[in-house]
């Protein structure tokens, strides 16, 4: 008995010693591939075990094959987490984030994971590769040591009794570290600092199934729960500009990457945005403005503007519900006799827009193939903004009234490639190239601008336009904090000087309009569609969006992100820390703190259920056909 107990421990050599490579490689890479704030020894010895865990289950499932087929188990199963591994670090290199499953299947946009690829050269790959010849070696050189033959029941009991204490010890550790890990869990970064990648890349897998089934289940009573929630909290909006733009054309022009940091900045003494800065003193300027994007970045700050709704924190809803029913801008201005449209010198099913858009009740997309782009009038990731400009005028022009026009610009656009030619200003000396440019290609979206409206006013279409601009998202990523706190001339970037960083432009100008005014609402995306609605005196759809008109004097100045982050009039809220809003330094949780919490939680979740459940199809006001738009050429 003693002797069959010993020769099946001494079996078990080979599954261990691949789970502890396993362990310990993934271990490496999360340490030095992944940007991970670690606070206190505690933090990095849950660093240390959270792979261990779920790298002894999955090697584990090997014992229950016999014979040869097990280490061969063993092998594949290395191979295929090596792979896992290994995906993630080319996409954190691009991204900073970890890989979901919905964003996987965004194929057309891992574009930008090309440059990431030399990452497969470097040495440190090959750290993460050597264990699999080694372990193929044993198998094949050592066959004592790599004896596959039965394991005991109470030896495999003990394997996984083992495994379950090591995963309780760890799930133990990082909920008295952190508490609600799982439940509250909108960051990808916190799960896989306490629980390990695989363990994230599983819940992640887990989540998605669950998604699907979420939309099976859904049923019109919960949209009456939805619709309950956001009535009880709504505002009816005091704006005195309420209906005042009836019946006006409004250009939405999107800000590429665009932080309100470069808002009045200098560079060597030169303006960063001349004309924006001039612009803004004759229309309105919310300086407390932020974006809400999460992974689906651009398409996502479009999510959200058109729907009022949160995108998701897994993949972008362009991709992972592109066909639900939303009640959009488009579709409600339709009703008053608007014209819909995108430009975008791009291609058409980038982000998936061709699709997107049609279902939104857009009437027509002009893409790439409607406008003249050459080599000379290129720079980056396409036709440069101030060619976009001229030639979306000749567009507009055309155009029935009135009109809904949405322009994307796209030259300052990651990593801020600019030629000679059209270099405005010098760029700043951080020494990090994509932080010093950023400010020459800003600056040249300024002048893309400026163009825009001196041609527009040549058209004839200024007097009876609204011109609405956003940011789009943040341009400079936590990678590129130290040359930011450089520049901003800090110490370092704080959490609260994050979420200050989230700031983008919106500006409104309306017809006529020549004495601006800087608004300090503290307002967000979800809040575009009932202030454009407001403007035009269309009345907002019934408790199936968020966001109120941040031209009433009664917004609640509440900016909710979606990570669960938070930022009111007088306080930020991030990673279960409180900032005074002006100071930016820690403050006690305010009285009010368990309110908003449980408010900001139960504004996602209903979003979400919205998106999940496709509830909008139980809409009763949704009567709108969305038929499919053609891409128009000229
Ligand atoms: C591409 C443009 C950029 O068409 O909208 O998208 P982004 O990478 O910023 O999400
Ligand atoms: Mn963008």
């Amino acid at each position: 008995m003693f002797k069959t107990l010993k020769d099946s421990l001494l079996n078990l050599r080979f599954p261990l010693l691949a789970a502890f490579f396993i362990w310990i490689k993934t271990y490496l890479a999360t340490l030095f591939k992944f940007d991970l704030t670690i606070e206190s020894p505690m933090q990095q010895f849950i660093l240390f075990i959270s792979p261990l865990a779920v790298a002894m289950l999955v090697t584990g499932l090997a014992l229950f094959f016999q014979g040869k087929k097990r280490n061969y188990v063993i092998i594949i199963t290395n191979i295929l987490l090596t792979i896992v591994l290994i995906g993630n670090i080319l996409f954190y290199g691009f991204y900073n984030d970890f890989i979901t499953l919905p964003i996987l299947l965004q194929a057309t946009n891992l574009g930008g994971l090309g440059s990431s690829i030399r990452e497969l050269l470097n040495p440190f790959m090959l750290l993460l590769v050597v264990d699999i010849f080694i372990l193929v070696f044993l198998m094949k050189k050592y066959p004592k040591f790599s004896s596959t033959e039965k394991i005991n029941g109470l030896i495999k009991g003990f394997y996984f009794l083992l495994t379950a204490a090591i995963f309780t010890l760890n799930l133990g550790l990082a909920q008295a570290d952190r508490p609600q890990l799982l439940t509250r869990s909108f960051d990808r970064e916190y799960l896989v600092r306490y629980m390990g990648l695989f363990f994230y890349q599983g819940y992640d897998a887990f989540q998605s199934g669950k998604t699907s089934t979420q939309r099976a289940l859904a049923s019109g009573d919960q949209l009456t729960e939805v619709q309950n929630f956001i009535r009880s909290n709504r505002v009816i909006s005091d704006s005195p500009l309420a209906g005042s733009m009836s019946g006006k054309n409004v250009v939405m022009i999107t800000l590429e990457s665009f932080q309100s940091f470069l808002i009045g900045a200098e560079i060597n003494g030169e303006e960063v945005t001349p004309f924006l800065n001039e612009f803004i003193q004759r229309s309105y300027y919310f300086e407390n403005f932020y974006h809400q994007t999460a992974q689906g970045k651009t398409s996502d700050s479009e999510f959200i503007t058109e729907t009022s709704l949160y995108p998701l924190s897994r993949g972008a809803v362009f991709f992972t519900h592109a066909t639900n029913e939303f009640v959009t801008i488009p579709e409600l201005l339709r009703d008053e006799g608007y014209y819909s449209t995108v430009l975008h010198a791009n291609n058409a099913s980038f982000w998936n827009r061709n699709v997107v858009y049609s279902s939104f009740g857009f009437d027509s997309f002009f893409t790439e193939n409607s406008f003249e782009i050459t080599d000379e009038n290129s720079i980056g990731w396409g036709m440069n903004d101030v060619t976009f400009m001229e030639q979306s005028i000749d567009i507009l022009d055309t155009l029935q009234q009135p009109f809904y026009a949405k322009l994307l610009t796209l030259t300052n656009h990651f990593p801020y490639e600019i030629d000679e030619a059209h270099t405005l200003i010098g760029p700043y000396d951080s020494g990090d190239g994509t932080f010093d440019r950023y400010f020459q290609t800003a600056r040249y979206l300024d002048e893309a601008l400026r163009v825009f409206v001196e041609n527009l006013k040549e058209s004839g279409l200024y007097e009876n336009t609204v011109i609405v601009m956003y940011g789009d998202h943040y341009g400079q990523s936590e990678n590129r904090y130290r040359p930011m706190a450089q520049f901003l001339g800090k110490d370092e970037i704080t959490a609260a000087d994050h979420i200050e960083l989230q700031r983008v432009p919106f500006i409104v100008h309306l017809p006529g309009q020549t004495e601006g005014e800087t608004i300090s609402t503290v307002s967000g995306q979800v809040d575009i569609k009932p202030t454009i609605l407001s403007l035009l005196g269309v009345d907002a759809p019934d408790g199936i969006g968020f966001g109120n008109d941040m031209f009433g004097t009664n917004h609640p100045n509440l900016v909710i992100f979606r990570d669960g982050s938070f930022v009111t009039d007088s306080y930020i809220y991030r990673g279960g820390t409180f900032f005074d809003k002006d100071t930016r330094e820690e403050i006690e949780p305010p009285e009010d703190a368990e309110r908003l919490l449980n408010r900001v939680e139960q504004e996602l979740h209903y979003s979400d259920s919205i998106i999940y459940g496709n509830l909008l199809r139980f809409y009763s006001g949704n009567n709108h056909e969305t038929g499919t738009i053609q891409t128009e050429i000229r």
